[in-house]
Parts: structure tokens; C-alpha cells; sequence
């Protein structure tokens, strides 16, 4: 499917987290349905899906960064203008999960522009069972105190993937305030600050 099919919404998600988690992974699986064993200097900026859900059409743009996180650098343009914010962390390394709450939390208070943005609470790996060290419950107690939606899932093996993304629209659908007029010109400044390329759009047309 072209960059020219119609859409009702289209929404702007990113990812934010702790190098590491499987930010790029999660955005490959969700979009193009195979595991990417990445390099880590390898970020995929920017992939667009078309899904229908809620009975809307709608063109998701899902952010990923290109590994500046590690240096905390990611500037206000990545944050602006998000309907959705997934935080990642992942389940056996139990840093990248209190960096949410000490370090990308307070990113997000700082940059984002849609007062009424859905963020979700994702931790990565669960396919790693037996290393785990970070507890479902604490995924939980973090997503409640910071008002976001939680899930676990493995960018690996693909559980719980489509889920997470298609809560975190729904909720987004249910929000009006993120589907007012903002849209629009949003729709005109996603792609202004697109980053050259002509791989970003993934060719799959799918719904869930
Ligand atoms: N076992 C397992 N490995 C994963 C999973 N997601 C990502 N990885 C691996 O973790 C490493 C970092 O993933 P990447 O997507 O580059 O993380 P990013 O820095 O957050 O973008 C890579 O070697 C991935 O293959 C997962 O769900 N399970
Ligand atoms: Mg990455």
C-alpha cells in the first residue's frame, strides 16, 4: 500500500527507553512480522503501518530513535506532537526499568506537546523467563502511579505485540482531545521532520 491511501487518523507513536530493551525489535515485529536480530547502532527512525480499528482507518507512524538515548540527547521535535508514548524497559535488567521513572518519565513531562497523550508501560523480553528480575506486580504498581497502560511482551516471539499497540490506539480513540483539529496539522508536520529516506514506509496493509 502506497503513501496515498486514505486514512481517517493518523497518529503519531514513539518509543522511548534505556538502549538495550528492544525498542527497534518491537517496532520490526509490529511491523513487519519477523525477529530483526539488530545492531545496536541500528534504529529504524521511523515506520508507518496502516491498520483499521475502532472502525477508522488509520495510518500509524511509530518513532524510534536512532540510538541517541544513549546519550539521554533526544530533542523536544521526537516528543512533539505524539499521541502515544510507550515506554520500554526490559524484565531482566532491572535499571532500564527504575530509568524509566528517574530519567524517561521526566523526559516526557518536559517535551510533550498533547497534554492528553496515552503512555504505556511495556516491559520487554518475557521470553526470558528465568532471568527475570523485574516483577509483573512492579510493572503494575509503576503503570498506576504514572496513570499509563501496561503490558508485558517479547518483541522475540511476537507475544502480546499487537496487543500493546492496539490498546494503546483504542485508548487513543477514546481521548477527543487527540483527534480535534491537531491532527491536521500534525498531518503536515510529521512528514516535514521525516528524516530522508524512502524505506520508511513498511508495504504491509494490515489489520488487526
Ligand atoms: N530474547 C529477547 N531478545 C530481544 C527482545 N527484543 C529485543 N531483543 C534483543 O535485544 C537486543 C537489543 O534490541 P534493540 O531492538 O536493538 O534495542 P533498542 O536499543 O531498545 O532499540 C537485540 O539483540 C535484540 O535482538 C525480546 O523480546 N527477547
Ligand atoms: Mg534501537
Amino acid at each position: 500500500m502506497d503513501a496515498h491511501v486514505e486514512f481517517d487518523y493518523l497518529f503519531k507513536l514513539l518509543l522511548i527507553g534505556d538502549s538495550g530493551v528492544g525498542k527497534s525489535t518491537f517496532i520490526l515485529s509490529f511491523t513487519s512480522h519477523t525477529f530483526h536480530d539488530l545492531s545496536p547502532t541500528i534504529g529504524v527512525d521511523f515506520k508507518v503501518k496502516y491498520v483499521t480499528l475502532g472502525g477508522k482507518k488509520l495510518k500509524l507512524a511509530i518513532w524510534d530513535t536512532a540510538g541517541q538515548e544513549r546519550f539521554r540527547t533526544l530533542t523536544s521535535s521526537y516528543y512533539r506532537g505524539a499521541q502515544g508514548i510507550i515506554m520500554v524497559y526490559d524484565v531482566t535488567r532491572r535499571e532500564t526499568f527504575t530509568n524509566l521513572s528517574d530519567i524517561w518519565a521526566k523526559e516526557i513531562d518536559l517535551h510533550s506537546t498533547n497534554q492528553d497523550c496515552i503512555k504505556m508501560l511495556v516491559g520487554n523480553k518475557v521470553d526470558k523467563e528465568s532471568e527475570r528480575v523485574v516483577s509483573k506486580k512492579e510493572g503494575i504498581e509503576f503503570a498506576r502511579e504514572y496513570g499509563c497502560l501496561f503490558t508485558e511482551c517479547s518483541a522475540k516471539t511476537r507475544v502480546n505485540v499487537e496487543r500493546c499497540f492496539e490498546e494503546l490506539v483504542m485508548k487513543i480513540l477514546e481521548t477527543p482531545s487527540l483527534l480535534s483539529e491537531g491532527s491536521s496539522s500534525l498531518k503536515k508536520n510529521i512528514f516535514k521532520q521525516k528524516p530522508q529516506q524512502s524505506d520508511a514506509s513498511t508495504s504491509g496493509c494490515c489489520s488487526w
